[in-house]
């Protein structure tokens, strides 16, 4: 598959930091005419792309439009395979659908699926998950790990590891990883991570890692029903976030650490999780879909399973709850 010219140019410019790239450097690089490059710098100035344009000197890459264009995140990306496919609509029901068409269908590692809006979000047992336009990161990872089903469950929390990382170094927030899927800021949910999987029984043939986070949005832009649960990355910064810029740095955690998982297995990770953990050493209520324990949490297995001493001192492994932090 050839790389569209607007990918290619888009790159080199990002790649060049603010100095100016003479349009004689584009053309030779792309084997194009001085004529067509211009013809495509006219066409991103029309997508929302701003440049500078010196004489004698050349082009200087001055703003981005606020999409998630994939050539946008391209630019940026800093990974081997993920990401490399990128399926992008304004508008779509739920990344986790079109997705999981694409694994069927065959799509390789690192495959994502992107929108700006999701008009059916959802979360963990088909809960609605809000995704308005422009405002968030909602897509969805193709992952093919050489794992067996039991261990894809663990991969909830290598994205979870995975996006904190990624929004410490964008945006210098440390977030709380809430035990299995949730990342929170002073106690407000931002981040859901929603993990499903394709297999056979003894194999997995891939794992849809459903990825939501709240980033620009203003606290007027949540509806009732969360608007005293949920927060945003602008909310909690003061500042506007590049969402590119930050899906470009997950794709590149994302890789890392599910590659890391694959060579070596989940301890180095689960130490990176305990170290962002809200949930450890706390007093939670863990609802489960057949009962409700309380007790403290004393740790995650190496497999990932939520370890809860309840009040009698019996050790209790929860597999599947959703999680209240006792303050
Ligand atoms: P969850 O079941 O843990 O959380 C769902 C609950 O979170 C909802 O019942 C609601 O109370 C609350 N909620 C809904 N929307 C938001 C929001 N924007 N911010 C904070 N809280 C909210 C969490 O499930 C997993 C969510 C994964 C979402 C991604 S987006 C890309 C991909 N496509 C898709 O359809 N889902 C995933």
């Amino acid at each position: 598959m050839s790389v569209p010219i607007k990918y290619e140019l888009l790159k080199r410019l990002s790649d060049a930091k603010g100095k100016p790239v003479s349009g004689q450097q584009l053309a030779d690089d792309l084997n194009l005419s001085r004529t067509a490059i211009w013809k495509h710098m006219k066409q991103l100035e029309e997508e929302g792309y701003q440049f500078e344009s010196i004489r004698k000197k050349g082009y200087i890459l001055i703003s981005t439009p606020d999409t998630l264009d994939p050539a946008k995140i391209t630019a940026i990306l800093e990974t081997e395979q993920f990401g490399k496919k990128i399926i992008y609509e304004e508008s779509l029901t739920s990344t986790q659908t079109i997705a999981h068409q694409q694994a069927q269908d065959g799509a390789p590692n690192g495959t994502v699926v992107i929108c700006e809006e999701q008009t059916e979000g959802r979360g963990r047992l088909k809960r609605p998950w809000s995704a308005p336009l422009g405002k968030g990161i909602w897509m969805s990872v193709i992952l093919r790990p050489n794992v067996l089903p039991y261990e894809a469950p663990q991969f909830t929390l290598v994205a979870a590891v995975a996006v904190t990382c990624a929004i410490k170094d964008v945006t210098g927030v440390r977030p709380d990883i809430k035990w299995p899927n949730d990342l929170l800021i002073n106690g407000m949910k931002f981040t859901g991570i929603l993990t499903e999987m394709q297999a056979d029984p003894d194999r997995v043939n891939a794992i849809i890692m459903g990825i939501g986070i709240n980033v620009n949005q203003e606290p007027e832009d949540f509806d009732d029903k969360i608007v005293n649960l949920a927060t945003s990355l602008k909310i909690a910064t003061g500042k506007s976030i590049d969402r590119a810029e930050l899906v470009a740095k997950i794709l590149y955690y994302l890789e890392k650490f599910s590659n890391q998982y694959v060579r070596e297995g989940f301890e180095n990770i689960k130490a990176l999780w305990e170290e962002y953990s809200c949930t450890i050493g706390n007093r939670i209520k863990a609802t489960t879909l057949r009962e409700v324990y309380v007790g403290k949490a004393i740790g995650i297995t190496k497999d990932g399973i939520l370890k809860l001493q309840l009040d009698d001192g019996t050790i209790k492994e929860i597999y599947s709850a959703d999680i209240e932090v006792e303050k």
